[in-house]
């Protein structure tokens, strides 16, 4: 008998399907979140059969069970760990751990990724093209990285996900691997994705509307509340403030926190680890612990969230070099305009500022994570340009 114990998202039910197709009816599957997993090595600890071969993918036990599990396995207990995340690298320390990151052609992994070529390794399954590909929509969709490959299949594949039950993907993805030459949506599916995806954008552009900005420390952080689309919610707040360091998502029902960033220079599996969880550098998580609580919840519940930037102008424009009008909730008005020598300077309440920044984004950075200012409409731009040549004019 196998049993395996994996994550409930779309990469550890991957590796649920990948098991039920390689042992079929030999292997009982258990999804998890990331806290319930130790109470089930517990459960597997105490009631399985001793000779129950034991897979963990895409979860770390915790520090108890990381010790039951290695005399398990000294025991002559047979059990092996998957995973892919940076806060479990130390299981590689033991011979039932196997914690890849990136592989040797430089390719982030996945667990499902991890785990499918542990099964083809050992003859346990055989690779076929269909479960080639829906295994690379899966690590790529994981890894993030079908956004730079514009693979919107791999984002379309976590959307149906999401759609219908895990029991239901379980059954949908298994008859399609076991009878189609390649992995493909059906028709109606396509045409529920579609709607899906509008549906995504709308929430997300609602959450643009309510994130709020905190300092935390020595970063900067953007801090939004949300039940779904944590990956999508983190990827699309990021860009769109990249003053932010990070984004935290705040699940208050699940008393979860996500964070995700999409600068290089931060690592959100810090973050979370600091308040007792972990991840990826660009996307970790963690519980609402009281500190976290403290430090997300009740510190920032004041907070006016971030004003938008104007986006429908034709006159006040990021990067124009005669200058960009930006204004705060204390009513500042900020000019950040290019000089001759090249730099760009800001002038605040028309007069200049001491510092100066090698390009507008920089500037613009500097207006944002400081003044928490916001690029004004164009009748606001004119009023204040009318202005300057009606004060020039009474000069002459
Ligand atoms: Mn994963």
């Amino acid at each position: 008998m196998y049993k395996l114990l994996s994550h409930n998202d779309l990469d550890g039910v991957g590796c649920g399907i990948l098991a039920k197709l390689a042992f079929g009816k030999q292997v009982k599957v258990r999804y998890n979140s990331v806290s319930s997993l130790n109470r089930e090595i517990e459960f597997f600890l105490e009631n399985d059969q001793p000779d129950t071969f034991l897979f963990i993918t895409d979860l770390s036990p915790n520090k108890e069970n990381e010790k039951r599990l290695d005399d398990f396995y000294h025991a002559k207990g047979k059990i092996q760990l998957l995973d892919h995340h940076k806060t479990a690298l130390h299981f590689n320390d033991y011979g039932w751990g196997y914690v890849l990151v990136e592989d040797n052609e430089g390719k982030l992994t996945s667990a499902t990724s991890l785990f499918y070529k542990y099964l083809v390794k050992h003859r346990l399954l055989e690779a076929t093209d269909a479960i080639t590909e829906f295994v690379e929509l899966v690590r790529q969709y994981d890894t993030w990285e079908w956004e730079k490959n514009k693979n919107h299949r791999a984002h379309s594949l976590n959307s149906l996900f999401y759609l219908v039950s895990i029991d239901d993907f379980e059954e949908k993805m298994m008859e399609r691997l076991l009878t189609s030459e390649h992995f493909d949506f059906d028709e109606f599916e396509k045409k529920m994705l579609n709607m899906e995806e509008d549906k995504i954008d709308r929430y997300i552009r609602r959450k643009k509307r309510e994130i709020v900005q905190s300092e935390t420390g020595d970063h900067i952080a953007g801090i939004v509340y949300a039940e779904s689309y944590h990956s999508e919610l983190g990827n699309e707040l990021g860009k769109e403030y990249p003053h932010l360091d990070y984004i935290v998502i705040l699940n208050m029902g699940g008393k979860r926190i996500s964070l995700r960033t999409i600068h290089d220079h931060i690592d959100v599996s810090e973050i979370a680890g600091y308040f007792g969880g972990g991840g990826h550098q660009k996307a970790s998580g963690c519980s609402l612990t009281d500190d976290a609580y403290k430090q997300f919840v009740l510190d920032t519940f004041h907070l006016e969230p971030i004003q938008e930037d104007a986006k429908r102008n034709r006159y006040n424009l990021k990067q124009s070099s005669f200058g960009s009008l930006y204004k705060n909730r204390s009513e500042d008005v900020f000019l950040l305009y290019q000089t001759n020598d090249q730099n760009w300077m800001i002038e605040k309440n028309k007069t200049v500022m001491e510092q100066a920044f090698t390009s507008f984004e920089e500037g613009e950075q500097f207006l944002k994570r400081n003044y928490e200012a916001w690029l004004v409409r164009d009748d606001q731009f004119v009023e204040y340009l009318m202005n300057e040549v009606k004060k020039a004019s009474q000069q002459d």
